[in-house]
């Protein structure tokens, strides 16, 4: 109850922020885009993590809110650093299946692009698999038009939803990322490394490309390199980050 009502007016009294963690492809170590990810820094409590909030705005539909906010501060920030650099930098936002059921994901997308002057295809969306799998018929058609528009689309948190197979091809994707559990004991445990290899060969064939989340040390991005990972995210490469400490990695695609 307590966090809810102050959650109330976090937006308001401004003490959202998002930083964003960089992914970087394999064959060129170049950036490739940002995951955006929600802080909350409370007047009082100090920084309380999105796990201990999110899950609160998801239940009480402030997701929905929060979400829009979201979405316009990325776009915000994206239309500055094509402006600042020169660049189109993808970012890519999590949405909550409840952003989705909403129905007005469309309408907030297209006013936080006009709005910023953010470049459409500079704003992609993840989705992890158990929000696609609540209900994958209803939020396809929505996504699919965004797609189409030049959104480009995640299944997050891979392998850890229990999806149906077959709805992989039917849904609209473009990028699977590899829950980090898989990651952590790649070397280790065979389990995990098959899993991770399996999906890699699954994603390519059905046109996907992969984002391995959770790299942490030199040895996990060698394993995934091998096994033809597209794009790596984790703390090998760097922490969420704001806005202000990025432009060391977009000067160097500048
Ligand atoms: O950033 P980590 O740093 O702790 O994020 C924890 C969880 O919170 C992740 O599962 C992530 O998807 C979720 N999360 C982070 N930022 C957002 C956001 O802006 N919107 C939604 N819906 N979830 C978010
Ligand atoms: O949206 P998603 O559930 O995938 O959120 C990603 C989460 O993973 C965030 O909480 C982010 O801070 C965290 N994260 C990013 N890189 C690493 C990493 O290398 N190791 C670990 N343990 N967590 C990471
Ligand atoms: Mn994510
Ligand atoms: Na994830």
């Amino acid at each position: 109850v307590d966090i809810e009502m102050h959650l109330r007016d976090a937006i308001r009294n401004r003490e959202l922020f998002m930083v964003y963690q960089p992914k970087f492809d394999f064959a060129g170590n170049r950036l490739a885009s940002f995951e955006a990810l929600i802080r909350w820094r409370h007047p009082t409590q100090g920084l309380i993590p999105p796990g201990d909030f999110i899950p609160v705005a998801e239940e009480t539909g402030l997701i929905v809110e929060i979400g829009e906010w979201v979405l316009h501060e990325v776009a915000r920030q994206s239309h500055l650093w094509e402006r600042d650099f020169g660049l189109k930098v993808p970012v890519a936002v999590n949405v909550s299946s409840r952003q989705l059921r909403d129905g007005r994901l469309e309408e907030i997308m297209a006013s936080a692009i006009e709005s910023t002057q953010a470049s459409r295809d500079c704003l992609e969306l993840e989705i992890t698999e158990s929000a696609f799998m609540e209900d994958p018929e209803g939020i396809a058609p929505a996504l699919k038009r965004l797609q189409e528009q030049g959104t480009k689309i995640s299944i997050d948190d891979f392998g850890t939803g229990y999806s149906s197979l077959s709805y992989l091809k039917k849904l609209p994707l473009n990028y699977l990322k590899l829950d980090q559990t898989f990651v952590r004991d790649i070397e280790r445990d065979p389990n995990d490394a098959a899993i991770c290899h399996a999906t890699i060969s699954l994603a390519h064939s059905l046109g996907l490309e992969v984002i391995a989340e959770g790299i942490e040390t030199p040895s996990q991005f060698e394993y995934l390199s091998r096994l033809g990972c597209d794009i790596g995210q984790g703390y090998y490469y760097s922490r969420p980050v704001e806005a202000h400490e990025c432009s060391q990695w977009l000067d160097t695609r500048a």
